[in-house]
């Protein structure tokens, strides 16, 4: 397995480990990328599409209106799917960072929950920007409540119910057109803002307020460090990009920083 420099050059990642190393707070953006090596589909990668379906047809409030029970259905198989998947090496070492180090903190937009399996203690714990697989809330009295059964998406009758006022529980994820919960995006917009380093992993930077997290650092006199198999609309402002998968590059890159 060729190490991560064999990809990139030795200069670039010495680079960003002495970014990382010189820095008093870290914030960590990730998206589907990092969790592609755990075998979770992507959004726009291969295996991206649900039956015909994009996530974009699916994630909205009106298609939830229109058909609970499809994208019931959808939720189920991703739950099912994202259960087959453990954190991969990239999971673990940002987990790892994050125990040793106070300043550095993650946030993201995956609702895998794998950044949460890895993380072993309070401070290593994710920010969910756009919400998790495995907790519901209730369309009427807004109950959440944390559950990661199997989905019975045969019928209207079978979809998951509130326990308080019995009404119809939808997935506790942000949909397209939903604003994201106040105060978890007002944690990652001050994490951002005085980040010295705004580490980005595996998101193609599309999707906002996410995308705009990274910019928010550059502009506030901090680096970006991206981490991609492919460009993205941040690469060309990034301080560092390091092209290669995240379970590779990403264990190198924070080599050194846990004292586990
Ligand atoms: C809102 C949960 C308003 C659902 C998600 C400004 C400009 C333009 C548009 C907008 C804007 N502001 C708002 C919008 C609209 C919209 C938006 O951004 N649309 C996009 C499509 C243009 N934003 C919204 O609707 C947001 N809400 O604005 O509300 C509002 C405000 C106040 C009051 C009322 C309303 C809500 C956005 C959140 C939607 N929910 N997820 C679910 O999961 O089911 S977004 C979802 O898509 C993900 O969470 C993620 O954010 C995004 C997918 O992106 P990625 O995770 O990056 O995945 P992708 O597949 O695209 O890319 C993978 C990357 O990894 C690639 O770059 C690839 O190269 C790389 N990669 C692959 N393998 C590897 C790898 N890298 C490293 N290693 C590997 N092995
Ligand atoms: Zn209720």
């Amino acid at each position: 397995m060729p190490g991560a420099t064999d990809r990139v050059s030795k200069s670039a990642m010495e680079r960003a480990r002495a970014l990382l190393r010189e820095a008093q707070r870290v914030v960590v953006l990730t998206g589907a990328g990092v969790s592609a090596e755990s075998g979770v589909p992507t959004f726009r990668g291969a295996g991206g599409l649900w039956k015909e379906y994009r996530a974009e047809d699916l994630a909205t409030p009106e298609a939830f209106a229109r058909d609970p029970r499809l994208v019931w259905e959808w939720y189920g198989w991703r739950r099912r799917v994202v259960q087959q998947c453990m954190p991969n090496a990239a999971h673990v070492a940002l987990a790892a960072a994050a125990r040793a180090r106070a300043g550095f903190r993650i946030v993201t937009q995956n609702v895998d929950g794998l950044h949460a399996a890895a993380a072993r203690a309070p401070n290593a714990m994710p920010l969910e920007l756009h919400g998790s697989l495995f907790r519901v809330r209730c369309t009427v009295c807004t109950e959440r409540r944390e559950e990661d059964g199997a989905i019975d998406a045969t019928s209207r009758e079978t979809l998951p119910t509130c326990a308080s006022c019995g009404a119809l529980a939808r997935p506790d994820i942000v949909w397209f057109g939903e604003a994201l919960d106040s105060a978890v995006l007002g944690e990652a917009v001050t994490l951002a803002s005085s980040a010295d380093v705004c580490l980005v992993v595996g998101t193609s930077a599309l999707v906002h307020p996410a995308a705009g997290l990274a910019d928010l650092t550059r502009r506030n006199g901090g680096s970006v460090i991206e981490v991609n198999v492919a460009d993205t609309p941040l690469t060309g402002t990034a301080t560092v990009a390091l092209r290669g998968p995240a379970a590779v590059i990403v264990p190198e890159l924070l080599a050194g920083e846990s004292t586990e």
